[in-house]
């Protein structure tokens, strides 16, 4: 029996199908068991419910043969560590695999931690089988392309990448290995909203960005008939009527995006996707009419900068012309765009903040319904250059117990990087504009604040807003904090803040 774990990464209220393990899962050769233990459920404990496990298969003809778990940068990692720690002081004989992001873009500090065996770097279906018939010794791991070990003299092995393949040469996810009704929750589409994944990659080349470290500068797709087939499944036997696609760049072009929306018009859903400036500001009235027919409410792009200059230096391949097109065209198609901006240029990070504050609010004015969603620069290990000249592995710990620190969470989360280039000025410039920014026009996202906060918050920023001064609104902060229904907490995933969620690791 193989043991597939989502370590805790994100509160039970913002649980998602664990679609990663599902893709292992449905890899696996017919008449294998497996079982997936998702941390993200209520009530979980992860230890206690593998343990539970392991040991009832223990005696039995199929104990479990693999323990393997999915590791994504941030809140999953400080879950991971501790997790594994556990189990393989446990079960020192039972393999222990790390497949996701965090191996796949630091490896060394993952093979430097002696309760992981083996990481799987990359798209890991194939990978993963390979790696079986290596345990059961029936092959050669340095054979194994996408493979990285410790070897028996304590060096790393890090084997060749794989030539990854498209989702239409991979099998449907095996919604019959969950409980999918679980995983159906309200968000802003929807009263049961789901997620789905549909194409693999991106074939820009940002160079902040760890989607093309990992998975380099391609994208496969997956036809549009099979995916509306597989979501019509959810919609039809467990009443989906939203869905979030994971997919990195949801629209290759205008062809495929048609295909999308006539594909989907059937199935009555609302949904949100990310998507590039310059592929939408290419598409004609009559695609963003059958967009928004087929369900298409939100849009988020990588803004990143009001800034030509910084898009060229980011290779972003966007201009800030296409980024104020799609703010006109979403308007008039009522569909909300969601605009994210990495601030924090290596070079002039005072002159690009406010450059691109002012952009924001040219964005704002053309399209009031606009989403902000800010982040700090945070390097991120890239093949070719990365943005602002940096090295982004200097002074990045080598120890995963360092890695789970407060601080370096903050990094992997782009909340709060540390840089020697960040100023803590500018960063609370951004803090209090975007409080000024969402108090005069209160977020869709915004479920926290009660309606009064939300109405003398629209009232104090007025003047604010009108002014362009951002500096230090402490009575905004303090209408703000009074009138959360729940705690204030920028990152919506988190469960790691100090007096938050306790950390719900059982170690
Ligand atoms: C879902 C998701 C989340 C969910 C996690 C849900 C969960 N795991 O339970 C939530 C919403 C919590 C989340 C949060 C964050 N995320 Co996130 N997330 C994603 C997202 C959108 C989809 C991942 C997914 O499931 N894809 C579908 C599956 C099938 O693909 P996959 O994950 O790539 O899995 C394949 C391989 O990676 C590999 N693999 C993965 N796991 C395993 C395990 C084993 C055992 C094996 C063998 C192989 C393997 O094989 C799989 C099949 O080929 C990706 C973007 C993307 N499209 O990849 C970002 C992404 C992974 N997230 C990212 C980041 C940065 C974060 C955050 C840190 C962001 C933030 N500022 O808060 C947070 C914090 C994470 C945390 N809380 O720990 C980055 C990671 C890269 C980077 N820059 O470091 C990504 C790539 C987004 C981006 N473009 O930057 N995230
Ligand atoms: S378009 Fe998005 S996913 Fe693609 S390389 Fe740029 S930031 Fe990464």
């Amino acid at each position: 029996m193989i043991l597939l774990i989502n370590p805790r990464a994100t509160r039970p209220k913002n649980r998602r199908f664990p679609l990663s393990l599902m893709a292992i899962g449905a890899a696996l050769p017919e008449g294998t068991d497996w079982e997936i233990l998702d941390g993200n459920l209520p009530g979980m404990d992860l230890l206690a419910d593998a343990t539970a496990m392991i040991d009832a298969r223990a005696a039995t003809p199929d104990p479990v043969r693999a323990i393997a778990l999915t590791v994504m940068p941030g809140p999953q990692l400080v879950s991971a560590v501790p997790l594994s720690k556990a189990l393989k002081t446990r079960y020192p004989d039972i393999p222990i695999i790390w497949g996701g992001y965090f191996g796949s873009l630091y490896p060394a500090p993952v093979l430097n931690a002696p309760y992981v065996d083996w990481v799987i770097r990359g798209q890991g279906e194939h990978t993963f089988l390979e790696l079986l018939e290596v345990i059961e010794g029936r092959r050669d791991p340095t054979s194994v392309k996408g493979l990285a070990f410790r070897q028996a003299d304590g060096t790393h092995w890090i084997g060749p990448e794989r030539n990854w393949v498209g989702p239409d040469e991979l099998r449907d996810p095996p919604f019959h290995k969950i409980h999918i009704g679980t995983y159906l929750h309200p968000t802003i589409l929807g009263r049961r909203s789901g997620v789905y994944q549909a194409s693999i990659g991106c074939p820009f080349g940002c160079s902040f960005c760890g989607v093309i470290s990992v998975f380099g500068r391609k994208e496969k797709v997956q036809a549009a008939d099979r995916v509306a087939a597989n979501l019509a499944f959810l919609v039809r036997e467990h009443g989906m009527d939203s869905v979030h696609f994971y997919d990195n760049n949801f629209f290759l072009n205008e062809k495929h995006a048609r295909a999308i929306g006539e594909a989907f018009l059937p199935l009555g859903i609302s949904w949100w996707c990310e998507a590039r400036v310059d592929t939408l500001s290419r598409f004609s009235d009559d695609t963003w009419d059958l967009l928004r027919r087929a369900g298409l409410k939100m849009v988020f792009c990588g803004a990143e900068s009001g800034s030509d200059e910084v898009l060229a230096k980011m290779s972003k391949g966007t201009t800030t012309d296409q980024i104020l097109a799609v703010a006109a065209k979403t308007r008039e198609h009522r569909i909300i765009p969601e605009f994210s901006f990495v601030f924090g240029d290596p070079d002039e990070p005072e002159r690009e903040t406010d450059n691109t504050l002012r952009f924001i609010r040219r964005l704002k004015a053309i399209n009031p319904e606009m989403e902000l969603i800010t982040y700090f620069y945070t390097p991120t290990p890239q093949r070719a250059a990365t943005y602002g000249d940096v090295d982004p592995l200097t002074g990045t710990p080598t120890d995963l117990d360092e890695w789970i620190q407060p601080d370096w969470v903050s990094w992997m989360t782009h909340e709060d990087p540390h840089l020697p280039w960040m100023d803590r000025r500018i960063k609370a410039r951004v803090e209090n504009f975007e409080l000024v920014l969402k108090s005069r026009f209160p977020s869709v996202h915004d479920g926290r604040t009660r309606a009064w906060g939300k109405l003398v918050g629209r009232i104090l920023a007025l003047r604010s807003w009108a002014r362009e001064d951002y500096r230090n609104p402490v009575l905004l902060r303090s209408v703000h904090r009074l009138a959360q229904r729940t705690r204030d907490d920028r990152q919506a995933y988190g469960h790691l803040r100090q007096g938050a969620d306790a950390l719900d690791v059982a170690a």
